[in-house]
Order: C-alpha cells, then sequence, then structure tokens
C-alpha cells in the first residue's frame, strides 16, 4: 500500500504541550497539519512559527455539535484527514476520591473519554471509506498503574487504552492503523498546572528529575506514523529513566 502525500493530520489540543510539539514536528515533516484546541491566538502563533502548512482551526473537545460536525466544517481541501492525533486532554486535582469536586471528575470525563471518541466517530468513517488512514491516541500509565489521587484520570486513560485496542479489532483487514502512545512523567507541558491549579505546586512535581519532555511525545508519534504501512504499533508505553513502579502499598497502622 503506497502512502497518498501529503498526508493531513488532525492533532487536537495543538495550543500546548504535547500537541503544540507534535504539531510542529509534523509540520516540519511535511504533513499538513490540522492544529486544534480552544485557544485561538495559541493556534495562530503556532501556524506562525511552523517550518510547514498548519491550519488553525478552534476546537472545544467538549462541544458535541462542533465535533459531529467534522470533517465537513473544515475548510475545502482539509476534509480527507489521514491521521488523528487524539492529544487533548487533561487532570484535574489530586486529591483522593472522596475529596474531590464532582466537576473536575465531569470534565476529565468529558474532554479524554467523550469528547475523544466523538471526534475519532467523526472522522473514522472518511478513513475507512478512503480504507487510509491512523488514529493516534494520548494514554498514560496513569490508564495502567494506579496511584493515590488518580482516581477518575487513571480511569479515563485505561478507557482510552482499551478504546483503542477495541478500534484495532474493528478495524482487521482494513488499512487504517490505530495506536495508543502511553507516557509516564512528562515536564514541560501545561498538565501539572492544569491539574494543581498553582505554579509553584506545578514545579515541584518535577523537581530533582529528568523528565520526559514534549519533544520525546512527538518523535515518537512520529515514529509510529513513519513505519511501514502494514505494520501498526498498538500500544507504547514510555517513562523517563527516573521513573518506574515502585510495587504495592502496605498500611502498617
Ligand atoms: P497540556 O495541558 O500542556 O495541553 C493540553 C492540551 O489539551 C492543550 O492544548 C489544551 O488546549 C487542550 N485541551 C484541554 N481541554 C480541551 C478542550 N475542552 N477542548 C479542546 N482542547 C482542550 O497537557 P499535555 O501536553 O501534557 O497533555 C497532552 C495529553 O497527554 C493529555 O491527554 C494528557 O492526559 C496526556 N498525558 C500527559 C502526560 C504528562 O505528564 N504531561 C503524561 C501522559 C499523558 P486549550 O486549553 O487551548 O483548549
Ligand atoms: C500523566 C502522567 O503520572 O501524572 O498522565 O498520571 S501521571
Amino acid at each position: 500500500m503506497t502512502r497518498k502525500q501529503p498526508q493531513t493530520v488532525l492533532v487536537t489540543g495543538a495550543t500546548a504541550g504535547f500537541g503544540h510539539a507534535i504539531a510542529l514536528l509534523l509540520a516540519q515533516q511535511g504533513y499538513r497539519v490540522i492544529a486544534t484546541g480552544r485557544r485561538q491566538e495559541r493556534l495562530e502563533a503556532l501556524a506562525a512559527q511552523a517550518k510547514g502548512e498548519i491550519l488553525p482551526f478552534k476546537l472545544d473537545m467538549t462541544d458535541a455539535a462542533a465535533l459531529a460536525a467534522l470533517p465537513q466544517s473544515l475548510p475545502a481541501g482539509w476534509q480527507e484527514v489521514d491521521v488523528l492525533v487524539n492529544n487533548a486532554g487533561l487532570a484535574r486535582g489530586l486529591e483522593k476520591a472522596w475529596e474531590t469536586k464532582l466537576e473536575d471528575w465531569q470534565r476529565m470525563i468529558a474532554t479524554n473519554v467523550t469528547g475523544m471518541v466523538e471526534i475519532t466517530h467523526a472522522l473514522l468513517p472518511g478513513m475507512v471509506a478512503r480504507n487510509w488512514g491512523h488514529v493516534v491516541t494520548l494514554g498514560s500509565t496513569a490508564g495502567t498503574y494506579p496511584y493515590p489521587g488518580s482516581n477518575v484520570y487513571g480511569a479515563t486513560k485505561a478507557f482510552v487504552a482499551q478504546f483503542m485496542r477495541n478500534l484495532r479489532s474493528d478495524l482487521l483487514g482494513k488499512q487504517v492503523r490505530a495506536t495508543t502512545i502511553a507516557p509516564g512523567l512528562c515536564g514541560g507541558s501545561e498538565f501539572s498546572q492544569v491539574r494543581l491549579g498553582d505554579a509553584t505546586k506545578a514545579e515541584d512535581v518535577y523537581k530533582g528529575t529528568h523528565p520526559l519532555l514534549p519533544e520525546d511525545i512527538a518523535q515518537t508519534v512520529a515514529w509510529v506514523l513513519s513505519l511501514p504501512a502494514h505494520v501498526n504499533i498498538n500500544h507504547v508505553e514510555m517513562m523517563p529513566t527516573c521513573q518506574a513502579s515502585a510495587g504495592l502499598a502496605v498500611d502498617r497502622t
């Protein structure tokens, strides 16, 4: 199977962190990139900065009507999306389950689960009809390894991992690939600031560590896309060398 060139990629959450780095790298590599997010001015700045073609397209992942209107709402010439990078997402809070705000749980589910499946539902039929495509979704080590305060965030990422495995099952026999990328500790993005709502606390998360960086995630996305069309990377779990699973906890009180 020969690739159509250039490929059109839609990246969600391209205004910051991973999505920003993914959009820049893919544009530099010759992909036509549709960069989405809520902060329009950031999308414009990204397009201006890119060494390649980036279309800024404002999109709120909690706006079901806007997601359902895809791909027809994209400008002419941009409606055949070959690659969807489901990156937009967030964590809110690190409290124990009974101390959390319900609205934080609702927002994580609305963005990481509902928005992600709705945009996939909108774009996947075109890929299948053209028999060409790739869906790459950002999971997390939090979807596999439990930790205190992860409660709903980790559960949304477990949903991502299983949804993507199930997509692979449905896509058997189609030239449409499905990949989860599940990173661990990653700095250089707004993730901890959004989660904790406090710049100092967010900085402390990475103190004394050498975390993954958004560019590492971007390179991983570029790698899974670049492989020959018959190769599907199902799931990539990645951590910095300063991080590892530390076993089960025991209460000795
Ligand atoms: P950032 O906070 O830096 O970026 C998140 C992006 O998601 C922003 O561009 C933001 O855009 C977008 N976003 C959030 N809510 C919405 C919404 N309602 N509609 C549209 N866009 C939205 O986080 P990261 O880059 O670190 O995280 C990216 C993904 O990677 C997330 O899914 C996260 O869960 C996952 N991840 C992060 C890890 C980390 O340690 N950083 C590790 C493992 C996974 P805007 O606000 O402009 O709308
Ligand atoms: C982000 C990684 O460990 O903060 O998904 O949950 S973690």
